[in-house]
């Protein structure tokens, strides 16, 4: 989604496979041990139909919320 909005980020990979999401550095952004996360300064969201939302919603003019509900 990131990458589809054009906007400057920053991707850390997170492997499951070598427990990555069990470590402390990770536990510190999602207690939960769950891929993904976005970091936004201060502010952490996690579920990622809940990150894509808002996302889109931090840049509507990029035209991935609907104009309408139908
Ligand atoms: N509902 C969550 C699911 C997150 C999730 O289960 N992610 C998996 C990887 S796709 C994960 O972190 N698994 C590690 C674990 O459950 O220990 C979302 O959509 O973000």
């Amino acid at each position: 989604m990131l990458q589809a909005l054009g906007v400057e980020f920053e991707a850390i990979a997170v492997t499951l496979e070598a427990g990555g999401h069990r470590r402390p550095e990770f536990l510190a952004v999602n207690p939960a041990g769950k891929v993904p996360a976005l970091v936004d300064g201060g502010f952490v969201l996690t579920e990622s139909a809940a990150i894509v939302l808002h996302l889109a919603e931090t840049y509507p003019e990029r035209g991935f919320l609907p104009a309408d509900l139908h």
